[in-house]
This record gives structure tokens, sequence and C-alpha cells, in this order.
């Protein structure tokens, strides 16, 4: 009880100091409710999947670390997510991998999946109350070992992975038609070559090919919404990636479908938040992969640092919130991974609260009339305003652990059953 007291008060003060700056903290909060982030499934289990025949991780990506405790079915994912959930203000969507069917037991080949593989997800998500995006899983697998997917010169390899992209959308645009929202569906490839190839050309037409192919079928926008990310260097693929930034930009821009962009996936010098007001003057709509490169594109989880910042900013200062699907992309299987989860979508809301606290227009103003120096400073003054106050009366609102009070509860969890775990 006097713990509430305190954030209330603290509250108050900082209502008031914001106030000062024409920003009504009230707002900023009622904001939050439009911050729908999808949780990226593998993180339960360092992108392992459901299938019987079990594929290693490939494709250029690694979760690194053996920390115990990780989910090693349905049951274990949903109960673990279920626990994130219970942890995190506002309200999230799932964002499910192809790798993850209910399959009970039988062995169903990627080019045989069908929505009921899905059907017990969909109604799990019914029971949270949540949305679900959706993602074909073109890594870990036979038919991938030689680096190639949609743009292998392999027939057989291309047409099989084509037709698991096109029953992927059909599993997508069900998903949204059920859930009544719909669902965002991300084709990632990893296609490319270690050493510096001579035919690019030829794997950048195959793509286009396949993906002409596999988006053949046209569903209302009200279902499903494609995306497709692109790429600028993996493990073992250093020297080209076929699915790059210019190829999928062109290609989404030509076919209106949306762009994901991943900010590991840039060089480390360029920033996320800067293209999105570039992209969405040529597509009507945006994915998001927020994740944190360290390096490398390693995925380690999401952090408050300045590029999530400015990401964060360059939405809400233009209002794209509805432009803009927001997804997470990490994987660490060194920590809890539950708090992992925690961590990184809680530092992902806090940015977007940060960006709802600034007095944007005044910055505007002070930059229009050439007064850089005010803006700079306004800016850096703006990084110290109590927002703490502000983001602990959201979590107490949405009656979740204020502070770092969600440590002890996930420490629980830890003890009474993921350490119990095989
Ligand atoms: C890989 C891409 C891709 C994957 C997931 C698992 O670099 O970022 O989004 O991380 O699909
Ligand atoms: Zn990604």
């Amino acid at each position: 009880m006097r713990n509430t007291n305190k954030i209330e008060q603290a509250y108050q003060l900082a209502k008031e100091r914001y106030a000062e700056l024409g920003v009504d903290t009230d707002a900023a909060i009622a904001l939050m409710k439009e911050v729908n982030i999808s949780l990226h499934c593998w993180q339960t289990d360092d992108v392992g999947g459901c299938e019987v025949k079990h594929g290693e991780l490939s494709g250029g990506i690694q979760a690194t670390g053996n920390y115990p405790g990780k989910a090693s079915n349905i049951d274990e994912m949903r109960a673990d997510l279920e626990k994130v959930l219970s942890l995190l203000p506002g309200k999230q969507r799932l964002n499910l991998h192809a790798i993850y069917g209910d399959f009970r037991g039988e062995v169903v080949d990627r080019d045989e999946i069908e929505a009921k593989h899905f059907q017990s997800w969909i109604d799990w998500c019914k029971t949270q109350g949540i949305g679900m995006d959706f993602n074909a899983t073109c890594f870990s697998h036979d038919r991938a070992a030689d680096g190639f997917t949609l743009s292998s010169k392999n027939e057989e390899n291309r047409q099989f992975w084509v037709e698991h992209v096109k029953r992927c959308r059909a599993i997508s645009a069900e998903i949204g038609k059920q859930l009544g929202t719909p669902c965002v569906h991300n084709t990632w490839i990893p296609d490319g070559t270690k050493d510096t190839p001579v035919d690019r050309n030829a794997y950048r037409t195959l793509l286009k090919k396949s993906l002409d192919e596999a988006m053949e079928i046209k569903y209302p926008k009200e279902h499903m919404k494609d995306a497709v990310e692109s790429k600028l260097f993996g493990i073992g693929v250093e020297s080209m990636t076929v699915g790059s930034h210019d190829f999928y930009l062109g290609y989404a821009i030509k076919n209106d479908i949306l762009i994901c962009l991943d900010n590991g996936h840039f060089h480390p010098t360029e920033q996320v938040g800067d293209k999105i007001s570039s992209v969405l003057q040529f597509v009507d709509e945006l994915l998001l992969h927020v994740t944190r490169p360290v390096r490398w594109d390693s995925d380690h989880v999401v952090t408050l640092n300045e590029d999530v910042q400015l990401i964060a900013s360059e939405i809400i200062r233009n209002d794209f919130l509805n432009r803009v699907n927001i997804g997470l992309d990490f994987f660490d299987a060194s920590i809890n991974r539950i708090g992992a989860y925690v961590i990184g979508t809680r530092a992902a809301m806090k940015a977007f609260l940060i960006a709802a606290l600034e007095p944007t227009k005044d910055l505007v103003k002070l930059e229009e009339s050439g007064k850089n120096f005010e803006r700079l400073a306004m800016l850096e003054e703006l990084k110290t305003m109590p927002f703490s106050a502000v983001w602990d009366y959201y979590c107490l609102q949405e009656g979740v652990p204020v502070g770092a009070g969600y440590i002890a509860d996930i420490q629980k969890y830890e003890e009474e059953v993921l350490s119990k775990r095989q």
C-alpha cells in the first residue's frame, strides 16, 4: 500500500514536470494501447521448433549459450509465454515460425503443413485475447543445406520452398480470419554465399521468380499481409546475400507488400530509425524486427539504447503506429529465457513511452527557426526527465510488476518450473 502511494506521488510530480513542457503524461500512457509488440516464439527454445524430424539450426543465425530450462514442447512454450505476458503491461501478439506446428508426433514436411497444424496455437491466442503473426521457416532443413532455398538453382529444392511459402501464406490468412486481426507473414531466407560469387544476377532472378510464384494467390488485407526481410550478411554467408535490402525494397514497392527491417541486418553505423520515413514514402506498411546486434547480427536481448529509441521516436513523431508492425527478433540462450523476453519487450515499450513524452511540436519549432543549440539542449534535458515515474505508474495501472519487481517473479518461476525440466 505504501509503495502504491509512493508510485502515485512520484507520478503526480512527474506529470507536473512534463506539463511544464506541454506534455500530457496521461495521453502518453493512453497511446501505449496502440503499441502491440509481436513476441517471437523462438526465444522460448533457441529457434529449435517442434518438428519430429528436427533440423539443426542453420542459415547463418546462431543461438549461443546453454542456460538450463528451455521449453522443449508446445505446452512448455505456452506456459512460458503466459508467464511472459503476465509480466508485461499492455497487449502483445504472438509471432510463430512454421516449425512450431502442433504436429503431434507426426512427420510433416515443410511442403505439407496445413492450417490444422496451427489450430491449437490459434485457439491459444484466442484464450489470451491476442493476435498472431507467422513466418515461413526456410532454414534448418536438408533442402537448405547447400545454403539456397527460394533462389536455389536446384529446381526441385526451389519448388519445395515455393510450396512451403505458399502454404505459410494460406495458413496466415486462416489465422487472421479466425482471430479477426491481420496476420503478418514474413519471409526471410538465408540464401547467399560465403565467398565471392560470379552469378549474383541469376540467384536474384530466381528469388524474384520464386516470390512471384509463392505470392500469386492474393488474400484480403484484413486476413494477412506479406512482408519480406532483407539482410546484409550471416555467419558463413559473408560475401553475398541474395535477399539484400535493395532487392527486397524494390520487390516490396513494386508488389505493394511490406518490407521488414531488422535492425541487426545493416551496416553497424546505419540506423533503422532513419529508414522509416524514407521507406514509408513508398510502401504502406512496415514490419520491424527489433533486436540488438553486438558486433554482428548476434540477436542479443533488446535494451533501451539509442537505436531502439530512434526507431520508437520516428514512429511516434510521425504518427506511424498504424503503419508499422512491431516484432522482436532475439534469441539469447545464455540467460533465463523468460527474463530475456521480459527485459527485451519492456525495453522496447519504454522506448515508445519515452517517445510519447516528447514535446515534438516545440522541438520542430526550434528546428524550423534555426535554433539548433536550443534543440540539442532540449533533447539532452529530455533524457533525464522523470520518465521512470511515468513508466512505473503505467505498470501499476496495468497490474504488472513495477520497476525491477519482475525479477523475483521470474526467479520463482525458474525455481518452481524451469529448474524441474530435463
Ligand atoms: C535472420 C532473420 C530472421 C530470423 C527469424 C528466426 O537473420 O533475422 O528474422 O531471425 O526468422
Ligand atoms: Zn529478423
